[in-house]
């Protein structure tokens, strides 16, 4: 970035500011020079801070004030219609070197990229008040926890990211005068001329750049006020730089929900589990129990992101580096996750969701019928002929993950908690069958390496074609994906209490599209086999690609499934699967330069398997038994 010094026109006191750690000093000072804001404020993260923003936002027309019966301290507003999702397309990995970003990552030169975002940047907070926002990723001062400092021109942002993480005070205390943290800037990309009338969701309508330096450990995100774009704290710092800082360090960032499944003799095991997007994470990671099965409970540490790191024990410990869920809003309801809806029940802010004059919500799948008088999430009175949506399908809740009646009582131990499985799920309409445990950790690896999810929205194009998405982190991982598998096939050799691992999915359908499994409250039957395979405690047989479990292995009380059900999806098709291997192909050639050698072999002996007849199965002859 271009080196200036605060223009002595514009009237900034950084002193008062009252900041003890140089390095940030000078650094707020560079940003301020290069970016020109009216004034600059420091987040202290209190209640009465975020009050004043959200009174500001509703002053500025942003921020709806909702009904205070119906949704007590909660607001709603819209974004522009240029900025409704992450945009892939304009985000970087800048490392120095191209191959450190890998294939499935947009690089640019650093320098390069700091030209172009020096220009940018240039004056982009003139008229706006620049926020320093300290925040912590983890529970302040646990050794696992990472500190960030995130510098925007956004109210809105400022508002969710005291949701979202640890903001304030307490985290400069214990960042101290040399700690390490990880600089973030965040500019609209909107900066507001004298006189200039300010928009409701000021953005950049045309240029947007998310971008990351692994080496630098820095962000910059210039043109988008919404979500993962601008909330830097989320994707682009707990996912996207700590997994390089992860992959040097020896841990894992990763894009994971963690869930306690306490048994009825009270005794508690703990899942990771990594889902791509449109699989129900969420709803997965605030499971209620079917009533039928007595004593088994589900509670929530995280419903997005886990940094799993190796004990002295030899067993991997998982914390939640969050502090909110900002959830997919359409589908969320009663039904598919009332926890959800009891956590944002109050404190809550509603992005792009539909609005009633008198300060209601709505979206797709909330109930059967929108209210008569909802306006849309572009502001205007919903027609029912019309067919238009009242909730953008991104529309968004941000929630203090604290009001989860099924908060873990241990989601803020600084120590993490014991994970004992690692479940990877995808939509899979054919070939996946509902459940199965890998061989061992390097298959894991591999089921991981190869999830995928098929396209159902009409805008993804070609239907019922596989998209792989790795881990559930392609969009996320900062560096090459194929040394990403490496990083966990190393982690697997160095670790003497892995988890185990599993692949599961709710989406398989008959040949009639029906889905064949109800889903939702019935995954705990799948979950309960799961954390007793991991804890020695239940039967499976063995099957080309990994163990399964028989009928007799599941609990199926309170649920009329039957026999010939649970063999239509755990059905293990031999043309199907060797069909399925040769694909896995496509992705392994984008990466063939780096890709474990181990993939090949176990691709073949896999192969190898599904050559014998499915009768000569132990799958196939026992598994209705
Ligand atoms: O979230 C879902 N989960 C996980 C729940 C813990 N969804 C919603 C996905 C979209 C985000 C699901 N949809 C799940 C599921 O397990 N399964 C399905 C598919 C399905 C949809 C509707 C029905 C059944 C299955 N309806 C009836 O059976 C009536
Ligand atoms: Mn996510």
């Amino acid at each position: 970035m271009k080196k200036r010094t605060i223009d002595p026109a514009i009237e900034i006191d950084i002193e008062a500011l009252q900041i003890h750690h140089n390095g940030l000093l000078e650094w707020i000072k560079e940003v301020a020079a290069l970016c020109m804001p009216k004034n600059i404020y420091l987040c202290n993260g209190t209640k009465s801070e975020y009050n004043e923003l959200c009174n500001k936002l509703v002053e500025k027309g942003t921020f709806i004030k909702l009904d205070e019966k119906k949704w007590p301290n909660s607001y709603a507003c819209f974004s522009d219609k240029s900025d409704v999702a992450r945009v892939e397309d304009k985000t970087y990995i800048c490392s120095r070197k191209k191959e450190d970003a890998g294939p499935t990552n947009n690089w640019m030169e650093p320098s390069e990229m700091k030209g172009i975002l020096g220009d940018l940047l240039e004056g982009s907070m003139m008229g706006r008040t620049m926020y320093v926002i300290p925040y912590s990723m983890g529970p302040v001062g646990s050794g696992i926890s990472k500190i960030g400092i995130q510098i925007s021109d956004s109210e809105y942002v400022v508002a969710n990211m005291h949701i979202m993480t640890r903001v304030g005070t307490i985290v400069l205390e214990a960042l101290g005068m040399k700690g390490e943290f990880i600089k973030c800037i965040h500019s609209s990309g909107a900066p507001l001329l004298e006189g200039e009338e300010d928009s409701t969701w000021p953005c950049n309508p045309t240029t947007k750049y998310i971008v990351h330096y692994p080496e630098e450990r820095s962000i910059v995100s210039y043109g988008s006020g919404y979500g993962g774009n601008a909330l830097l704290g989320k994707k682009c710092f707990a996912l996207r730089i700590a997994s390089v800082m992860g992959k040097e360090e020896g841990w894992l960032a990763e894009h994971m929900l963690i869930l306690g499944v306490e048994n009825p003799k009270g005794e508690k095991t703990y899942v990771a589990a990594a889902f791509p997007s449109a699989c129900g994470k969420t709803n997965f990671a605030m499971l209620v129990p079917p009533k039928e099965m007595n004593g088994w409970k589900v509670s929530t540490i995280g419903d997005d992101i886990a940094w799993i790191k190796p004990g002295d024990d030899g067993y991997l410990y998982a914390i939640n580096p969050e502090f909110g869920y900002f959830g997919v809003a359409p589908g969320t309801n009663e039904k598919t996750n009332p926890n959800a809806m009891k956590t944002m029940h109050s404190n809550s802010i509603f992005t792009n969701v539909g609005v009633t004059p008198d300060g209601d919500i709505w979206w797709e799948g909330l109930t059967k019928e929108p209210p008569a008088d909802i306006v849309n999430w572009k502001g205007v009175k919903h027609d029912p002929k019309s067919g238009e949506l009242v909730a953008h399908p991104n529309s968004r809740f941000t929630a203090p993950a604290s009001q989860c009646p099924v908060i873990d009582s241990d989601w803020e131990n600084p120590k993490g908690v014991r994970i004992s499985a690692l479940v990877f799920g995808g939509r899979r309409a054919t070939t996946v069958p509902l459940v199965y445990q890998a061989f061992n950790w390097n298959f894991g690896v591999y089921l991981a390496s190869t999830m995928g999810s098929e396209t159902t929205a009409a805008a993804f194009g070609e239907q019922g074609k596989v998209r792989r998405d790795p881990f559930a982190m392609l969009p996320f991982c900062g560096y090459h994906m194929a040394d990403y598998f490496n990083h966990w096939l190393q982690m697997g050799r160095n670790m003497p209490n892995a988890p185990r691992i599993f692949s599961v999915n709710w989406f398989r359908k008959d040949k009639d599209g029906n889905f064949l499994w109800p889903g939702f409250k019935d995954n705990m039957r799948v979950l309960k086999w799961i954390v007793e395979r991991a804890n020695g405690n239940s039967l499976a047989v063995e099957s080309p690609i990994g163990w399964v479990p028989r009928y007799r292995d599941m609990d199926w009380t309170g649920l009329d499934f039957n026999r010939p059900q649970f063999r239509e999806i755990m059905e293990v098709d031999r043309e199907a699967w060797k069909a399925e291997l040769l694909s896995h192909e496509e992705l392994f050639a984008r990466m063939y330069d780096k890709l474990p050698k181990e993939f090949i072999f176990m691709r073949e002996l896999m192969l190898s398997s599904l050559w014998r007849s499915p009768e000569h199965w132990g799958l196939q002859s026992e598994v209705g038994a």
